[in-house]
C-alpha cells in the first residue's frame, strides 16, 4: 500500500513511518520541521538528538533494508500538498501534520494564530488534494480525546443519539475543548465530516489520549532512530515529563489537585491503532471515529506510580502539587467508551511497573542532557499577552497567576518566547 505520512518527523509520525515501511508498505514521510522550529524558538528541545528526516531515513534503510521516501515541505501550502498527492497517489494518508501542543497554542496571539492556521489549513489541503486526485484514498486523521473535554456524562465514541421532543437523530458528540490546540482538532473533525457528507470522503478520526514511551521495534535498532522525546512544559506530555523529572530529582509537577483523568496509551499502541485503522479502512462516505487510549489514570495516580517504581530503582522521587497553569476541572466524572479499536483487534500494552522501569532506565542514559529550566510551566491559560513567566525551580509558585514565577514574583519579560 502507498502510505503518505503527513508530519512524518514528529513524535508519532516518525515511528509510524518506520512501522509501515517495516511492514513492506511504500511510505512517503512529509514534514516542514515546524515542531522542531517552534521547539527551538521556545527553548524546548527534545531530550535526545534527532537527526533530520533524510538522515533518519538513510539510517533506517541501512538497518532494515526498507526505504522511507522523504519530502520536506509545508502541508499548509496547497500547491505543495497537491504536488505530493498527485505524484505519490497514496491509498492512505495518515495526517499528523499539526502544531501538537496545547500550551504552545495558549502563549499569545502569534502562537494561537499559527496553531489555528496551520492545523486547519493542513487538514483542508489534505481534503482538497484527496478530492481532486485520489478520491478513494482513506484519510486517517489524528484527533484527540481532548475534543470531548471532561463532560459530566459518559463520552461515546464520536457520535451520540439524541432524543428531542419525541424525535431522534445521531450527531457528533458535543465537544468542548480546554485549549485552542484541542479546539483546532474539533474544527478539523467538523471539516472532515462536512466533506464526508457532501463528497463521500472516507475518513477515520482517531481521538487519541496522551501518549507515552520512547521504545518501538524500529527505534530500538539505533539511538538516532528514536522519536523526539519532549519533557519540557510545552511539548512534553505528562508521563514523559514525570519520567524525566524522576530521573532529574525534580519533584513531579502535579498541576493543581491532580484529579484530572485522561485516557493514556503506549507509543506502540498508537502504532497498532493506526495500523488497524489503515488495514481495515472506513468506507467511502463514512466518518469513522474511534477513541484511542487503553487505560485511564488521574495525574495523582500517574505520579504515585512513577514515584513507586522510581524509588524501587534507587531514585528519590518526590511529588509536588503546583498551581495549575491551565483552566481545567481538577476533579471530575470521566467515563469514555473504548471499544472500536479493541473490536478491530488492538492488543493493549499497559503501563505496568516493568514498562515504567524500562522507560526510566532509558531516560537515565540521557540524564546529563536534562535541562531543568524546561520543567516548570511557563505558559498560563489566564493571560492573553505577556503571559510567559520565567519559571525557576527555586522560585515560588504564584497561585493567583497559576504559573511559576521567580522569587521576586515579577514575570520575567525576557523569557517571552
Ligand atoms: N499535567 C500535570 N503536570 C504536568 C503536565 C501535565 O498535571 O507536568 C496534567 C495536565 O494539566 C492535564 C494532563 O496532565 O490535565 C494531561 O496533560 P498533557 O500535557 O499530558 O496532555 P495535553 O496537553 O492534554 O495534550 C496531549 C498531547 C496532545 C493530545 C492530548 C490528548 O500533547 O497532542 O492531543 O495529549 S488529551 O489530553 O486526551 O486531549
Amino acid at each position: 500500500m502507498r502510505v503518505l505520512i503527513l508530519g512524518g518527523d514528529g513524535y508519532l509520525g516518525w515511528p509510524t513511518a518506520m512501522h509501515f515501511a517495516s511492514c513492506g508498505h511504500e511510505v512517503l514521510a512529509v514534514d516542514n520541521y515546524l515542531r522542531r522550529t517552534i521547539a527551538l524558538q521556545t527553548r524546548s528541545e527534545a531530550l535526545m538528538t534527532n537527526p533530520d528526516l533524510h538522515t533518519r531515513a538513510d539510517l533506517f534503510e541501512a538497518h532494515t533494508g526498507f526505504r522511507i521516501q522523504v519530502q520536506i515541505g509545508d502541508c499548509s501550502d496547497f500547491l505543495f500538498m497537491e504536488k505530493v498527492v498527485s505524484q505519490f497517489v497514496p491509498e492512505t494518508i495518515v495526517h499528523y501534520a499539526e502544531q501538537p501542543s496545547a500550551p504552545y497554542s495558549m502563549i499569545d496571539f502569534p502562537e494561537a494564530r499559527l496553531t489555528l492556521n496551520n492545523n486547519l489549513n493542513t487538514t483542508f489541503n489534505t481534503i482538497w488534494a484527496v478530492l481532486k486526485h485520489v478520491p478513494q484514498c482513506h484519510i486517517v486523521k489524528l484527533g484527540t480525546m481532548g475534543e470531548y473535554g471532561t463532560p459530566n456524562i459518559d463520552i461515546e465514541e464520536g457520535w451520540i443519539q439524541i432524543k428531542h421532543n419525541g424525535r431522534e437523530e445521531k450527531f457528533l458528540y458535543p465537544r468542548q475543548a480546554g485549549s485552542l490546540y484541542h479546539t483546532t482538532k474539533i474544527l478539523d473533525t467538523d471539516l472532515l465530516w462536512f466533506y464526508v457528507r457532501t463528497h463521500g470522503l472516507r475518513v477515520t478520526d482517531l481521538m487519541q489520549g496522551p501518549v507515552y514511551g520512547i521504545s518501538t521495534a524500529q527505534a530500538d535498532l539505533d539511538e538516532r532512530l528514536m522519536p523526539n522525546f519532549h519533557y519540557d512544559d510545552i511539548f512534553g506530555t505528562v508521563v514523559n515529563r514525570f519520567l524525566v523529572q524522576a530521573v532529574a530529582g525534580i519533584p513531579l509537577t502535579v498541576y493543581g489537585r491532580g484529579g484530572q483523568v485522561r485516557g493514556y496509551l503506549n507509543l506502540n499502541d498508537t502504532l497498532q491503532c493506526v495500523a488497524l485503522a489503515v488495514d481495515k479502512p472506513a468506507a467511502c462516505g463514512e466518518m469513522r471515529i474511534l477513541n484511542q487510549f487503553t487505560e485511564l489514570f488521574s495525574v495523582n495516580e500517574l505520579a504515585e506510580r512513577v514515584q513507586t517504581v522510581g524509588n524501587a530503582m534507587g531514585l528519590n522521587v518526590q511529588i509536588r502539587a503546583i498551581a495549575n497553569p491551565r483552566k481545567e476541572k481538577e476533579e471530575h466524572y470521566y467515563n469514555p467508551v473504548f471499544s472500536g479499536l479493541l473490536q478491530l483487534g488492538l492488543e493493549p500494552h499497559f503501563l505496568t511497573d516493568d514498562v515504567l522501569a524500562a522507560m526510566l532506565s532509558q531516560v537515565m542514559r540521557f540524564r546529563d542532557r536534562i535541562e531543568t529550566s524546561r520543567i516548570l510551566p511557563r505558559v498560563s491559560w489566564n493571560s492573553t499577552g505577556n503571559l510567559v513567566a520565567e519559571a525557576t525551580l527555586h522560585g515560588s509558585i504564584h497561585a493567583e497567576n497559576g504559573v511559576g514565577l521567580p522569587p521576586d514574583g515579577q514575570p520575567a519579560i525576557a523569557a517571552k518566547l
